[in-house]
C-alpha cells in the first residue's frame, strides 16, 4: 500500500487499521476468509481499467482478446471445480447472484419456497424488504422444533400445499450438511423448479466434504469469498444450456453492465487454487476446527443450535446459560478482540438486531492455521469472557491470551 500511504495519508491510516484489526483480533465470522496474495494481486490489477461488457468472443468494446482469455479461464475453472456445463462468473455479488438465477427460472408474483432467514435462510430468500420479498410470492420453511435440523418430511407437505414453481435450498446459519436430492425429489412432486444457493458450503462443496448441488439443481448460485477463499463476488452455475442462455442475458443486459474484469481474475485465481489438494486438506481442517469448537462450547453449557456442526459453521444460543443476549455477547467479545456476529437461533423471542444467539466460522481461522487445540482455547477464552462481562481483569487476561494465538499464527505480519 506504498502508494496509496504517499497520495492519500487519511485512507491510509484507516487501510492500516483494519489490517492491524484483522491481524491481532480472532475473525469467527462465518462467511468471512482471508485470501492468498495471488488472489488480491489479480484484484488490485490493472484489470480494473477493461470495459468488457458482453461475454467472451461477443462484447460491445474492443480490446477485449486478454480479458477474454481470463473469462474462460474463470469460467472453464468453476466448472471443473463443480463438475457443471456452465457457469456465468460475471454476478458481482451473491445478491445479483440469485437475482439472476430468479429472473432466469421464475416470473414476478410466481410462488417461491425457502428458508425463513430467522431460520438460517439468507435476505435473497424472500425477506419482505429485498427485492426477492418484494417481487416473488415467498413462502418459508423452518428447522424442526426439537432437533433443529431441517425437517424434509415438513418441506413437502408445505410444497404440496403451496404448489410453488421453485424450491430454494441452501442458508446462512445452518450447520447441518444439506440433503439437496431429498429437495429435488420434493421439487419433482410438486412439479417445482430447485435452486441452491451455495454461498456459505461452496468451499466444502468444492473439495467434495459436501453433497454437490450442481447434480441435481435447475440452477446454483454462489459467492466465492466465503468458505471458497477468493474475491468478493458471485457465480451462477447449470447444467441446462437453455437456462444458462436465459442467465446470461438476463446478467447481461439485464441487471448489470460492464463486468469486473480485476474481479474475474481473481475468482479464476481462487478456483485453481481450488482445484488442489492443498484445498481438500484446508476445507478438513476447517470441519475439524469447527466441530472442535461446537464441542468445546458445548461442555461448556451453551446450547448449541442442533447439537453440533457438520460444515464450517456453529450456531449458539448465548443467552440461556449467559443472561446476555446476541448482541451484548458480539460486542463483549469484540472487546476481548474476538469477532463474530449476533445472529437469531430458530425461534428466537428477540428481535434480529438484538438476537439470543451468535454464528461462528472457523474458515479465517483455518486459513491461519488454528489447530483443533487452538480452536478448544478459542472456546474458553469465549467462556471466560462472557461468565464475566464486568471483570476488567479477567477481559486484560483474555485479551492476552487471544493475542498469543494470533502472534502464534500470524497473518500479515511477516509479509511485505
Ligand atoms: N452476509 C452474508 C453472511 O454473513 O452470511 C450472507 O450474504
Amino acid at each position: 500500500m506504498k502508494s496509496i500511504q504517499r497520495q492519500d495519508p487519511e485512507l491510509f491510516k484507516a487501510m492500516d487499521k483494519e489490517k492491524q484489526r484483522q491481524e491481532v483480533h480472532l475473525e469467527l465470522i462465518a462467511s468471512e476468509n482471508f485470501v492468498s496474495d495471488a488472489v488480491l494481486e489479480a484484484q488490485g490489477s490493472m484489470l480494473t481499467n477493461k470495459y468488457a461488457e458482453g461475454y467472451p468472443g461477443k462484447r460491445y468494446y474492443g480490446g477485449c482478446e486478454h480479458v477474454d482469455i481470463v473469462e474462460n479461464l474463470a469460467r472453464d475453472r468453476a466448472k471443473k471445480l463443480f463438475n457443471v456445463k456452465y457457469a456465468n462468473v460475471q454476478a458481482h455479488s451473491g445478491s445479483t447472484a440469485n437475482m439472476g438465477a430468479y429472473r432466469s427460472i421464475v416470473k414476478p408474483g410466481d410462488k417461491i419456497l425457502g428458508m425463513s432467514l430467522d431460520h438460517g435462510g439468507h435476505l435473497t430468500h424472500g425477506h419482505p424488504l429485498n427485492f426477492s420479498g418484494v417481487d416473488y410470492a415467498f413462502h418459508s420453511y423452518g428447522v424442526d422444533k426439537e432437533s433443529e435440523r431441517i425437517d424434509y418430511d415438513e418441506v413437502e407437505a408445505l410444497a404440496l400445499k403451496i404448489n410453488p414453481q421453485l424450491i430454494v435450498a441452501g442458508a446462512s446459519a445452518y450447520a447441518r450438511e444439506i440433503d439437496f436430492k431429498r429437495f429435488r425429489a420434493i421439487a419433482d412432486k410438486v412439479g417445482a423448479k430447485l435452486m441452491v444457493d451455495m454461498a456459505h458450503i461452496a468451499g466444502l462443496v468444492a473439495a467434495g466434504l459436501h453433497n454437490n448441488p450442481c447434480e441435481v439443481a435447475d440452477v446454483v448460485t454462489s459467492t466465492t469469498h466465503k468458505t471458497l477463499r477468493g474475491p468478493r463476488g458471485g457465480i451462477i452455475l447449470t447444467n441446462d444450456p437453455d437456462i444458462y442462455k436465459t442467465i446470461n442475458r438476463v446478467v447481461f443486459p439485464g441487471i448489470q453492465g460492464g463486468p469486473l474484469m480485476h474481479v474475474i481474475a481473481a475468482k479464476a485465481v481462487a478456483f485453481e487454487e481450488a482445484l488442489h489438494t492443498e484445498f481438500r486438506a484446508y476445507q478438513e481442517r476447517v470441519i475439524k476446527n469447527a466441530k472442535a469448537l461446537a464441542g468445546e462450547l458445548k461442555r461448556l453449557g451453551f446450547h448449541v443450535v442442533s447439537g453440533g456442526t457438520d460444515n464450517h459453521l456453529i450456531l449458539v444460543e448465548v443467552k440461556t446459560l449467559t443472561g446476555l443476549t446476541g448482541k451484548q455477547t458480539e460486542e463483549l467479545l469484540e472487546k476481548a478482540n474476538i469477532t463474530c456476529n449476533k445472529n437469531t437461533v430458530p425461534n428466537d423471542p428477540e428481535k434480529p438486531f438484538i438476537t439470543s444467539g451468535i454464528r461462528l466460522g472457523t474458515p479465517a481461522l483455518t486459513t491461519r492455521g488454528f489447530t483443533e487445540e487452538d480452536m478448544i482455547d478459542v472456546g474458553k477464552l469465549m467462556y471466560d469472557t462472557l461468565m464475566n462481562p464486568d471483570n476488567d481483569a479477567v477481559l486484560d487476561n483474555v485479551r492476552e491470551r487471544v493475542k498469543a494465538l494470533s502472534d502464534k499464527h500470524p497473518l500479515y505480519r511477516n509479509k511485505a
